[in-house]
């Protein structure tokens, strides 16, 4: 009987460990879908599950919604797998608290919430920002977690270099860091861009993880909040040449065509502001050996010599109000500058109605690499600078106000910077040639569609 029962036992533990354990879901994170009112949930299981089900709804778990699961091998020795499940919820109510779980009837996740935006011209999306955070020294994710689940964000935009690395350790690195992310990435669409830690294997890992809006895949997109135009675009295309050509320029055409949409007069009405991230920053003045310490950065001119792609004339030409960049594990904010020349006469008076894109760098959110120096002089476009660990605060007032305030985590929470971009209008800088040919061809894309 004893030995019956000891094999029934070993028999149960052996099934449970390699068909129940592992259906569980974890690494929970969400992201806006095709616009605020669609969230996307994403989660792992390191086994697959006959069906990837988000039940969820206003005030108890009402609603159902089936989506599909991936199978996410990672590149490294091991070739470890995971099962990685998206479940888009469409059509939700404006301005509601939704409680939701994923998973399937294996095993389901904890009970998670987030709340909607609210269909209102006057919504004031507040989001957290920063880089370079890491599954080590996560300096500001401690502050994060009080105040995301506290309701302070609408959404949270992480500028590239999540784990340090996400395929480190045969991607076990990369699945600890969504775990510890859960806690603020399962209530807020925790939206993203790729960074130079995310190289390994063609940026496997971060394209499966991540489930942006937007075609192809998530290194490039754009997403309406509000008044506020994001567009998140990979810089690292032009660092790892070694994957071709081939990618930058499918990004930069992408990116003129999105900018070209977002200045047809009915967008740029309801989008007034218009924001760009992406990883490595064009100006910087850190004393590391990062191409923004040379003169001539690759993003800002583009290709050697023909000088071809370059972003910096296109978020000129464009009219962006602000570009948003990491990868110096500092902060630094700059004077509205364009090709090294500062347009704004008044530095007491900042960015009233600049001319040319506000940029500042935001990548000390932590991360096992420590902080970045700065040279010894102020270069005159840079304004503010700061090595303490933190993160920025960004909130949009309205289409002429924006304002945004840096964090420090060594002076416990406390505003070491703060500033507002005051705009009478949006669109072109006086010196902007923006290509209208291109922008009657999107016109004339959306009226086909
Ligand atoms: C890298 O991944 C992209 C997207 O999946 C793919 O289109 C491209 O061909 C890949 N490049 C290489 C060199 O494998
Ligand atoms: C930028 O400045 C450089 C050096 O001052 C100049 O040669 C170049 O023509 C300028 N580029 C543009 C687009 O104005
Ligand atoms: C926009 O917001 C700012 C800051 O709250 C405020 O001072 C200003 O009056 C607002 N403008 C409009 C048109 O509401
Ligand atoms: C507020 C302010 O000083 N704005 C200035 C910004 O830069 C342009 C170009 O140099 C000036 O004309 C504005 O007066
Ligand atoms: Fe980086």
């Amino acid at each position: 009987m004893k030995i019956l029962q000891t094999a029934l036992l070993l028999f149960c533990a052996k099934l449970s460990v390699a068909d129940i354990l592992y259906y569980q879901p974890e690494q929970v994170h969400i992201a806006y879908g095709a616009n605020v009112f669609e969230i996307v949930v994403v989660w792992s299981t390191f086994n697959d599950t006959p069906s990837s089900v988000v039940e969820y709804g206003i005030g108890g778990l009402i609603l159902r919604a089936e989506g599909e699961s991936t199978k996410f091998v990672d590149g490294g020795r091991e070739k470890r797998s995971q099962y990685i499940h998206k479940v888009v919820l469409k059509n939700l109510t404006p301005a509601s608290k939704y409680q939701y779980h994923c998973g399937s009837d294996l095993g389901w996740s904890n009970l998670f919430y987030f709340k909607t935006a609210p269909d209102s011209p006057n919504w004031q999306p507040h989001l957290a920002v920063y880089g370079d955070m890491g599954n080590e020294n996560p300096q500001s994710l401690v502050r994060l977690q009080e105040e995301t689940q506290r309701g302070l964000y609408d959404a949270i935009l992480h500028v590239g270099d999540f784990a340090y690395d996400m395929d480190t350790n045969d991607a076990r690195v990369g699945d600890e860091f969504m775990r510890q992310i859960e806690s603020i990435a399962a209530y807020v669409p925790y939206m993203t861009c790729p960074g130079n830690h995310e190289e390994s294997y063609n940026f496997s890992n971060y394209r499966a993880r991540f489930a942006m809006p937007g075609a192809p895949d998530s290194s490039m997109y754009s997403a309406n909040i509000g008044p506020l135009h994001v567009i998140s675009i990979s810089t690292e295309v032009y660092y790892f040449l070694d994957y071709g050509l081939k990618p930058l320029v499918f990004q930069y055409q992408w990116l003129e065509d999105d900018l070209a949409r977002a200045n047809l007069p009915e967008n740029r009405a309801k989008q007034p502001w218009i924001i760009v991230m992406g990883h490595r920053p064009m100006y910087c003045s850190n004393t590391d050996k990062d191409d923004c310490t040379h003169h001539e950065t690759i993003t800002r001119v583009g290709l050697p010599f023909l000088h071809f792609f370059g972003l910096e004339d296109l978020l000129y030409n464009y009219g962006v109000d602000l570009a948003i960049w990491a990868h110096e594990h500092s902060y630094e904010r700059l004077w509205p500058v364009y090709n090294y020349t500062i347009y704004n006469g008044s530095y007491e008076q900042p960015y009233v109605n600049p001319g040319a894109p506000v940029q500042f760098t935001t990548g000390s959110a932590g991360c096992k690499e420590g902080r970045d120096t700065f040279i010894a002089n102020l270069p005159d476009w840079s304004a503010f600078r700061s090595n303490d660990y933190g993160y920025t605060r960004l909130k949009v007032y309205n289409s002429s106000h924006l304002h945004i305030e840096q964090v420090s985590d060594d002076k416990q929470g406390d505003i070491i910077d703060s500033f507002w971009i005051v705009k009478d209008k949006h669109g072109l800088y006086p010196g902007s040639k923006m290509d209208w040919a291109k922008v009657d061809q999107m016109r004339l894309q959306s009226m086909n569609n």
